[in-house]
Protein backbone atom coordinates (compact mmCIF):
# COMPACT_ATOMS: atom_id res chain seq x y z
CA UNK A 1 0.00 0.00 0.00
CA UNK A 2 2.09 2.65 1.00
CA UNK A 3 4.47 1.82 -2.16
CA UNK A 4 1.70 2.71 -4.29
CA UNK A 5 0.70 5.54 -2.08
CA UNK A 6 4.27 6.85 -2.75
CA UNK A 7 4.28 6.72 -6.53
CA UNK A 8 0.53 8.36 -6.57
CA UNK A 9 1.44 11.05 -4.74
CA UNK A 10 4.56 11.81 -6.83
CA UNK A 11 2.23 11.08 -10.08
CA UNK A 12 0.57 14.10 -8.35
CA UNK A 13 -3.12 12.25 -7.18
CA UNK A 14 -4.64 14.21 -4.91
CA UNK A 15 -6.35 11.90 -3.26
CA UNK A 16 -3.72 9.72 -2.21
CA UNK A 17 -2.36 12.60 -1.17
CA UNK A 18 -4.99 13.58 1.35
CA UNK A 19 -5.40 9.62 2.21
CA UNK A 20 -1.45 9.60 3.08
CA UNK A 21 -1.32 12.76 5.02
CA UNK A 22 -4.16 11.26 7.57
CA UNK A 23 -2.40 7.65 7.61
CA UNK A 24 0.50 9.56 8.96
CA UNK A 25 -1.07 11.87 10.79
CA UNK A 26 -2.89 8.83 12.77
CA UNK A 27 0.34 6.47 12.78
CA UNK A 28 -1.21 4.04 10.97
CA UNK A 29 1.10 1.01 10.65
CA UNK A 30 3.63 1.15 8.34
CA UNK A 31 3.65 5.19 8.31
CA UNK A 32 7.33 5.56 9.84
CA UNK A 33 9.14 3.13 7.62
CA UNK A 34 7.35 5.14 4.68
CA UNK A 35 8.58 8.22 6.10
CA UNK A 36 12.05 6.99 5.44
CA UNK A 37 11.48 6.27 1.63
CA UNK A 38 10.66 9.72 0.76
CA UNK A 39 12.58 11.18 -1.85
CA UNK A 40 14.39 14.49 -1.06
CA UNK A 41 13.14 17.48 -2.57
CA UNK A 42 13.44 21.24 -2.41
CA UNK A 43 10.22 22.41 -2.06
CA UNK A 44 10.56 26.04 -0.31
CA UNK A 45 7.90 25.89 2.64
CA UNK A 46 6.40 29.80 3.54
CA UNK A 47 5.52 30.10 6.70
CA UNK A 48 2.68 32.68 7.13
CA UNK A 49 1.98 33.88 10.96
CA UNK A 50 0.80 36.71 12.87
CA UNK A 51 -1.78 37.93 15.49
CA UNK A 52 -5.53 36.44 15.06
CA UNK A 53 -7.16 37.97 12.36
CA UNK A 54 -4.17 39.59 10.64
CA UNK A 55 -5.69 38.97 7.06
CA UNK A 56 -3.05 35.63 6.91
CA UNK A 57 -6.19 33.69 5.13
CA UNK A 58 -6.97 36.69 2.82
CA UNK A 59 -3.27 37.36 2.02
CA UNK A 60 -3.00 33.39 1.20
CA UNK A 61 -5.86 33.68 -1.40
CA UNK A 62 -4.24 36.43 -3.39
CA UNK A 63 -0.97 34.56 -3.03
CA UNK A 64 -2.57 31.26 -4.41
CA UNK A 65 -4.48 33.39 -6.99
CA UNK A 66 -0.35 34.82 -8.19
CA UNK A 67 1.09 31.38 -8.07
CA UNK A 68 -1.97 29.65 -10.10
CA UNK A 69 -1.66 32.57 -12.81
CA UNK A 70 2.24 31.79 -13.15
CA UNK A 71 0.94 27.99 -13.50
CA UNK A 72 2.39 26.99 -10.47
CA UNK A 73 1.39 24.30 -8.17
CA UNK A 74 0.36 24.95 -4.24
CA UNK A 75 -0.23 23.02 -0.81
CA UNK A 76 -1.89 25.21 1.41
CA UNK A 77 -1.70 24.11 5.62
CA UNK A 78 -3.61 26.08 7.97
CA UNK A 79 -3.03 25.05 11.38
CA UNK A 80 -6.30 26.00 13.82
CA UNK A 81 -5.26 26.64 17.33
CA UNK A 82 -7.78 24.28 19.11
CA UNK A 83 -8.48 24.83 22.81
CA UNK A 84 -5.96 22.19 25.41
CA UNK A 85 -9.38 21.61 26.65
CA UNK A 86 -11.36 20.58 23.45
CA UNK A 87 -8.50 18.23 22.00
CA UNK A 88 -8.47 17.81 18.40
CA UNK A 89 -11.57 20.27 18.01
CA UNK A 90 -11.43 22.13 15.03
CA UNK A 91 -12.77 25.09 15.72
CA UNK A 92 -14.29 25.84 12.87
CA UNK A 93 -13.29 26.28 9.21
CA UNK A 94 -12.08 29.84 9.43
CA UNK A 95 -10.00 29.96 6.02
CA UNK A 96 -10.67 31.93 3.25
CA UNK A 97 -9.76 30.16 0.33
CA UNK A 98 -12.47 28.13 -0.76
CA UNK A 99 -12.12 29.70 -4.66
CA UNK A 100 -9.44 27.62 -4.40
CA UNK A 101 -10.78 23.81 -2.77
CA UNK A 102 -11.46 23.13 -6.37
CA UNK A 103 -8.39 23.89 -8.50
CA UNK A 104 -6.30 21.44 -10.03
CA UNK A 105 -3.36 23.06 -8.86
CA UNK A 106 -3.82 23.51 -4.98
CA UNK A 107 -4.13 21.18 -2.42
CA UNK A 108 -5.65 23.01 0.36
CA UNK A 109 -5.49 20.85 4.25
CA UNK A 110 -6.73 22.16 7.45
CA UNK A 111 -5.05 20.58 10.64
CA UNK A 112 -5.96 21.09 14.41
CA UNK A 113 -3.12 21.76 16.88
CA UNK A 114 -4.97 18.78 18.99
CA UNK A 115 -3.86 20.32 22.26
CA UNK A 116 -0.03 20.88 21.66
CA UNK A 117 -0.05 23.87 23.39
CA UNK A 118 -0.18 27.07 21.59
CA UNK A 119 2.12 24.99 18.92
CA UNK A 120 1.51 23.46 15.26
CA UNK A 121 0.19 20.36 14.86
CA UNK A 122 2.27 17.16 16.25
CA UNK A 123 2.72 15.79 12.44
CA UNK A 124 3.50 19.30 10.68
CA UNK A 125 6.89 18.58 10.10
CA UNK A 126 5.99 15.17 8.87
CA UNK A 127 3.13 16.06 7.07
CA UNK A 128 4.89 19.21 4.90
CA UNK A 129 7.73 16.20 3.82
CA UNK A 130 4.62 14.23 2.64
CA UNK A 131 3.90 17.59 0.66
CA UNK A 132 7.21 18.02 -0.69
CA UNK A 133 6.95 14.57 -2.54
CA UNK A 134 4.39 15.93 -4.38
CA UNK A 135 4.98 18.41 -7.42
CA UNK A 136 3.83 21.24 -5.64
CA UNK A 137 6.24 24.51 -6.76
CA UNK A 138 5.31 25.99 -3.43
CA UNK A 139 3.51 25.02 0.10
CA UNK A 140 2.51 27.38 2.59
CA UNK A 141 1.67 27.15 6.18
CA UNK A 142 -0.24 29.64 7.73
CA UNK A 143 -0.35 29.66 11.49
CA UNK A 144 -1.90 31.89 14.58
CA UNK A 145 1.13 33.61 16.03
CA UNK A 146 0.24 32.81 19.44
CA UNK A 147 2.44 31.14 22.25
CA UNK A 148 4.72 28.93 20.79
CA UNK A 149 3.72 28.65 17.18
CA UNK A 150 5.34 31.38 15.68
CA UNK A 151 8.93 30.21 16.95
CA UNK A 152 7.90 26.75 16.21
CA UNK A 153 7.34 27.95 12.44
CA UNK A 154 10.35 29.55 12.18
CA UNK A 155 11.97 25.94 12.53
CA UNK A 156 9.32 24.47 9.99
CA UNK A 157 9.31 27.07 7.35
CA UNK A 158 12.48 28.10 4.84
CA UNK A 159 11.05 31.32 4.35
CA UNK A 160 8.75 32.97 7.44
CA UNK A 161 6.73 35.78 6.92
CA UNK A 162 4.96 37.87 9.73
CA UNK A 163 1.88 39.52 9.46
CA UNK A 164 1.04 42.91 11.58
CA UNK A 165 -1.70 45.19 11.45
CA UNK A 166 -1.51 49.22 12.28
CA UNK A 167 -1.71 49.67 15.97
CA UNK A 168 -1.68 52.54 18.17
CA UNK A 169 1.93 53.46 18.42
CA UNK A 170 2.48 51.81 21.87
CA UNK A 171 1.45 48.47 20.91
CA UNK A 172 3.93 48.00 19.16
CA UNK A 173 6.62 48.38 22.16
CA UNK A 174 4.98 45.66 23.50
CA UNK A 175 4.94 43.40 20.47
CA UNK A 176 6.25 40.27 21.18
CA UNK A 177 9.73 40.00 20.73
CA UNK A 178 9.60 36.05 19.44
CA UNK A 179 7.59 37.57 16.19
CA UNK A 180 10.53 39.63 15.72
CA UNK A 181 13.10 37.70 15.88
CA UNK A 182 11.79 35.12 13.53
CA UNK A 183 10.50 37.08 10.21
CA UNK A 184 12.39 36.82 7.22
CA UNK A 185 10.00 39.03 5.59
CA UNK A 186 6.92 41.64 7.41
CA UNK A 187 3.73 42.20 6.14
CA UNK A 188 2.13 45.11 7.32
CA UNK A 189 -1.67 44.53 6.34
CA UNK A 190 -4.95 46.51 6.77
CA UNK A 191 -2.50 49.30 4.88
CA UNK A 192 -6.35 50.92 4.17
CA UNK A 193 -5.79 52.37 7.75
CA UNK A 194 -4.83 55.80 8.06
CA UNK A 195 -1.58 54.75 10.84
CA UNK A 196 0.01 52.38 8.69
CA UNK A 197 3.08 54.76 7.76
CA UNK A 198 3.38 55.53 11.21
CA UNK A 199 3.53 51.57 11.86
CA UNK A 200 5.55 50.81 9.26
CA UNK A 201 8.76 53.84 10.35
CA UNK A 202 7.90 52.77 14.10
CA UNK A 203 8.39 48.98 12.73
CA UNK A 204 11.60 49.83 11.27
CA UNK A 205 13.07 51.93 14.03
CA UNK A 206 12.65 48.99 16.05
CA UNK A 207 14.12 46.51 13.44
CA UNK A 208 17.37 48.87 13.49
CA UNK A 209 19.14 47.18 16.07
CA UNK A 210 18.58 43.64 14.59
CA UNK A 211 20.23 44.67 11.46
CA UNK A 212 23.32 42.98 12.80
CA UNK A 213 21.84 39.88 13.46
CA UNK A 214 20.76 39.52 9.94
CA UNK A 215 23.46 41.05 7.90
CA UNK A 216 20.49 42.70 5.97
CA UNK A 217 17.35 44.45 6.34
CA UNK A 218 14.17 42.80 6.49
CA UNK A 219 11.64 43.82 4.23
CA UNK A 220 8.84 45.15 4.88
CA UNK A 221 5.73 45.20 3.09
CA UNK A 222 2.49 47.17 3.17
CA UNK A 223 -0.67 44.99 1.83
CA UNK A 224 -4.18 45.80 1.56
CA UNK A 225 -5.20 41.87 1.39
CA UNK A 226 -9.20 42.43 0.59
CA UNK A 227 -8.37 44.45 -2.35
CA UNK A 228 -4.71 42.80 -3.47
CA UNK A 229 -2.64 45.55 -3.24
CA UNK A 230 0.89 45.17 -2.38
CA UNK A 231 0.74 41.34 -2.93
CA UNK A 232 2.97 41.25 -6.59
CA UNK A 233 5.63 42.54 -4.04
CA UNK A 234 5.23 39.70 -1.27
CA UNK A 235 5.13 36.95 -3.93
CA UNK A 236 8.04 38.56 -5.84
CA UNK A 237 10.31 38.55 -2.28
CA UNK A 238 8.88 34.64 -1.43
CA UNK A 239 10.17 33.89 -5.33
CA UNK A 240 13.73 35.17 -5.05
CA UNK A 241 14.04 34.57 -0.84
CA UNK A 242 13.44 30.85 -2.02
CA UNK A 243 16.09 30.80 -5.01
CA UNK A 244 18.61 31.65 -2.62
CA UNK A 245 20.64 28.82 -1.83
CA UNK A 246 19.52 28.96 1.94
CA UNK A 247 22.07 28.77 4.90
CA UNK A 248 19.69 27.84 7.06
CA UNK A 249 19.19 24.44 5.56
CA UNK A 250 20.82 22.50 8.45
CA UNK A 251 19.73 24.70 11.50
CA UNK A 252 16.11 23.77 10.05
CA UNK A 253 16.85 20.50 9.57
CA UNK A 254 18.41 19.88 12.89
CA UNK A 255 15.33 21.35 14.62
CA UNK A 256 13.30 19.18 12.59
CA UNK A 257 14.95 16.18 14.26
CA UNK A 258 14.89 17.39 17.65
CA UNK A 259 11.78 18.24 17.39
CA UNK A 260 10.69 14.33 16.45
CA UNK A 261 12.83 12.70 18.37
CA UNK A 262 11.40 14.72 21.47
CA UNK A 263 8.19 13.24 20.14
CA UNK A 264 9.47 9.68 20.23
CA UNK A 265 10.33 10.33 23.86
CA UNK A 266 7.48 11.59 25.05
CA UNK A 267 5.20 9.13 23.82
CA UNK A 268 4.61 7.25 26.95
CA UNK A 269 3.31 10.60 28.71
CA UNK A 270 -0.43 11.07 27.80
CA UNK A 271 -1.38 14.40 28.82
CA UNK A 272 -5.18 13.62 28.40
CA UNK A 273 -4.19 10.21 31.38
CA UNK A 274 -1.87 12.98 33.64
CA UNK A 275 -5.00 15.17 33.72
CA UNK A 276 -7.37 12.24 34.72
CA UNK A 277 -4.79 11.21 37.25
CA UNK A 278 -4.25 14.36 38.35
CA UNK A 279 -7.94 15.03 39.00
CA UNK A 280 -8.12 12.20 40.75
CA UNK A 281 -5.25 12.79 42.98
CA UNK A 282 -5.97 16.36 43.82
CA UNK A 283 -9.54 15.44 45.08
CA UNK A 284 -7.77 15.31 48.59
CA UNK A 285 -6.39 18.87 48.37
CA UNK A 286 -3.23 17.58 49.13
CA UNK A 287 -1.72 17.35 45.95
CA UNK A 288 1.96 17.39 45.33
CA UNK A 289 3.76 18.39 41.82
CA UNK A 290 6.81 16.41 42.45
CA UNK A 291 5.58 13.73 44.04
CA UNK A 292 2.87 12.78 41.44
CA UNK A 293 6.02 13.82 38.07
CA UNK A 294 8.64 11.68 40.23
CA UNK A 295 7.35 8.15 38.75
CA UNK A 296 7.45 9.49 35.03
CA UNK A 297 10.90 10.76 35.17
CA UNK A 298 12.39 8.09 37.57
N1 LIG B 1 -9.56 46.69 6.21
C1 LIG B 1 -8.96 45.55 5.90
N2 LIG B 1 -9.47 44.39 6.32
C2 LIG B 1 -8.82 43.25 6.02
C3 LIG B 1 -7.63 43.25 5.25
N3 LIG B 1 -7.21 41.98 5.11
C4 LIG B 1 -8.11 41.20 5.75
N4 LIG B 1 -9.07 41.96 6.30
C5 LIG B 1 -10.21 41.48 7.08
O1 LIG B 1 -9.76 41.02 8.34
C6 LIG B 1 -10.55 39.91 8.78
C7 LIG B 1 -9.68 38.72 9.14
O2 LIG B 1 -9.09 38.20 7.96
P1 LIG B 1 -8.48 36.74 7.87
O3 LIG B 1 -7.82 36.63 6.53
O4 LIG B 1 -9.45 35.72 8.24
O5 LIG B 1 -7.38 36.84 9.00
P2 LIG B 1 -6.47 35.67 9.59
O6 LIG B 1 -5.19 36.32 10.02
O7 LIG B 1 -6.36 34.55 8.63
O8 LIG B 1 -7.33 35.23 10.83
P3 LIG B 1 -7.14 33.91 11.75
O9 LIG B 1 -6.78 32.78 10.86
O10 LIG B 1 -8.45 33.77 12.41
O11 LIG B 1 -6.04 34.27 12.72
C8 LIG B 1 -11.53 39.61 7.67
O12 LIG B 1 -12.75 40.21 7.97
C9 LIG B 1 -10.89 40.27 6.46
O13 LIG B 1 -11.84 40.66 5.50
C10 LIG B 1 -7.12 44.51 4.80
O14 LIG B 1 -6.08 44.61 4.14
N5 LIG B 1 -7.82 45.62 5.14
MG1 LIG C 1 -6.75 32.44 8.90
Amino acid sequence: MWQNLLQEISDGNIKSLARTISLVENEVDGYFDFLQTLPTTSTPIIGITGPPGAGKSTLVDTIIEQLVQQNKKVAVVCVDPSSPFNLGALLGDRIRMSNWYNHPNVFIRSLATRGSLGGLHPKIIEITDVLKAAPFDYIIVETVGVGQSEIEIAGLADITAVVLVPEAGDEIQTMKAGLMEIADIFIVNKSDRPDADAFVSNLKQMLAPTFHLHQQEIPILKTVATNKVGLEEVVKIFQTISEKTNDKKSWLLTEKAFHIIQQFRMKPFNKLKMKEEIEEENKNKSFNLYQYIKKYIS
